[in-house]
């Protein structure tokens, strides 16, 4: 199901698309325990694609050797988890304690690792006396914060998450009190302090739920937007990707990725795992390693991403079960230490393997279109879709959708849509309703459908994708006029659907 979304985000020309293994939506996996002493690590591979591979941690683990000594050869940059937060560093007014943060900074310095600065400004691990003091005096206590740590950590921190989680789910601004006090003005003095006392730190903010198109990445994309026109000091946007196996990916992760980096802002995968309902199983782990290869492929095609951080590498120390009983398995290691499927996924993902990772041109696609729905003046449309790759070589789907546009008529202006059947599995299967800004005859709203990933080997179809829409008061459409709709009732080539490829449309006329 998914409700409808404005149609306002610009579509810039795509970066090529990767390519990947010939099969079609199979997720060839290469898990196991990493033999070779000298294969590249998972920074290395990263590095050789102009990123970082990153983990997070915390003090009590760094006295687990084994667990020290991976952290210390695979990873190129460490965050801690939480000892540089507000609770840690200024427990009580005035008393400022970096003892724990700076076990961390030398952790990285020995094992030539940059540090990302976790938090200044967050509602969470905030001692009370921060609430208790008179909205008056909210200001001054957040510059002293901000200005001492910074300070402190000046040339031994790289990155800076100034603001955590500034947004509920729906895009409004999280009550603190930091908003009580300053409204969102705080986040721009945040950002100035932080700035002042730390003039080469790039200066993020941080939010989870932002890393796909939606409300709450809506609300991330105007706030730095005017940040930005008004001059704030302001560098990047962290996308923490907190992801389960069961929410399905982030919608256009990638895409929604670019509209920040076309800001000119540098955008991180800040604190990526992917849990599941325990216990786990070949499907689910399957799943998640899709999923974080998904995440470095979104990160490997956007140029202003800079790196992925894993939100602590090894289910050993992960934070899932203890805040989501039931939940876990989360990382890239398991609680032994032992790599997992996802591991491997996100090396060969890094191009482990190749010669570092191959370009192309972005796949050559058709649409094919059936009518499954006789009926053009009832309460549903039911396209039938496929999509083929016309041309040579394999094509990434991750990437790639399709447009069915559609006239909405009168009543509700809100939308479910439903994938009833593929042979591909409609689990692969994304697919929203659009507003457009501007209609067109027989378009004011499209039904946009995308892939969760796989590839499409040369001349591959993926078969029938049984599509089906309705407002969510049930009131009928009329389908006469609608732009994309034929009569066919047999598979055929439809110019009337397109499909983009990345930003880029490859197939098809726009009405
Ligand atoms: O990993 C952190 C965990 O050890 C703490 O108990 C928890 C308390 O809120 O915070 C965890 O880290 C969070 C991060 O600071 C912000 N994004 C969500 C992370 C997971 O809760």
């Amino acid at each position: 199901m998914s409700s409808v979304m404005r149609c306002g985000h610009g579509r810039t020309r795509g970066l090529p698309a990767l390519l990947v293994g010939a099969l079609t939506l199979a997720f060839a996996l290469t898990g196991g325990p990493a033999t070779a002493a000298q294969q590249d690590t998972l920074h290395e591979l990263a590095a050789a694609q102009g990123k970082y591979f990153g983990s997070a941690t915390d003090n009590p683990e760094l006295s687990d050797a084994a667990y020290a000594a991976t952290l210390g050869s695979e990873f190129g940059q460490i965050t801690p988890g939480n000892s540089m937060k507000w609770d840690t560093t200024e427990p009580v007014q005035g008393q400022f304690d970096f003892t724990k943060g700076d076990v961390i900074t030398a952790f990285a310095a020995q094992h030539d690792q940059t540090v990302r600065g976790h938090t200044l400004v967050w509602h969470s691990q905030l001692p009370s006396w921060v609430g208790n003091l008179p909205p008056a005096q909210v200001e001054a206590a957040m510059t002293r914060h901000i200005t001492e740590e910074a300070t402190h950590y000046r040339g031994a921190v790289t990155a800076w998450d100034v603001v955590n989680e500034p947004f509920n789910e729906d895009g409004t601004f999280r009550t603190s009190p930091f908003y009580t006090a300053m409204g969102t003005d705080y986040v721009a003095t945040a950002l100035r302090a932080a700035h002042a006392a730390d003039p080469d730190a790039k200066l993020y903010l941080n939010d989870y739920n932002i890393e796909g198109l939606g409300a709450k990445s809506d609300a991330m994309y105007a706030l730095v937007s005017e940040l930005l026109d008004e001059g704030v000091p302001l560098d990047g946007v962290g996308m923490q990707a907190h992801l389960a196996v069961q929410y399905g990916f982030p919608y256009q992760m990638q895409a929604n990725m670019r509209r920040f980096a076309d800001l000119g802002l540098d955008v991180a995968v800040t604190e990526l795992d992917v849990r599941m309902q325990l216990p786990s199983d070949t499907a689910k782990s399957d799943t998640q390693a899709a999923y974080y290869r998904q995440v470095v492929e979104a990160c490997l095609a956007v140029e202003r991403c800079v790196g992925i951080t894993v939100w602590d590498y090894t289910d050993k120390y992960s934070w899932v079960p203890s805040t989501f009983p039931g939940q876990g398995a989360a990382n890239l290691y398991d609680e032994n230490l032992l790599p997992k499927p996802a591991h491997g996924a996100v090396r060969t993902a890094l191009g482990a393997g190749d010669d570092g990772g191959q370009g192309g041109e972005p796949g050559a696609f058709k649409a094919q279109y059936r009518n499954t729905d006789a009926s053009v003046g009832d309460n549903q449309i039911k396209p039938g879709l496929q999509l083929v790759n016309t041309g040579g070589t394999a094509g990434d789907l991750s990437d790639v959708t399709l447009r069915y546009w559609f006239t909405a008529g009168n009543g509700a202006a809100t939308y479910s849509s439903w994938c009833d059947w593929s042979p591909i599995g409609c689990s692969h299967v994304t697919h929203r309703v659009v507003a457009m800004d501007t209609p067109e005859a027989g378009a004011d709203h499209y039904l946009e459908v995308g892939f969760t990933g796989g590839s499409l080997a040369p001349g591959a179809s993926t078969g029938e994708i049984q599509l089906r829409l309705n407002k969510t008061d049930w009131s009928a459409f009329d389908e006469s006029d609608d732009y994309s709709r034929g009569s066919g009732t047999s598979y055929a080539d439809a110019p009337k659907i397109a499909v983009y490829a990345g930003d880029e449309l490859v197939w098809g006329i726009e009405p």
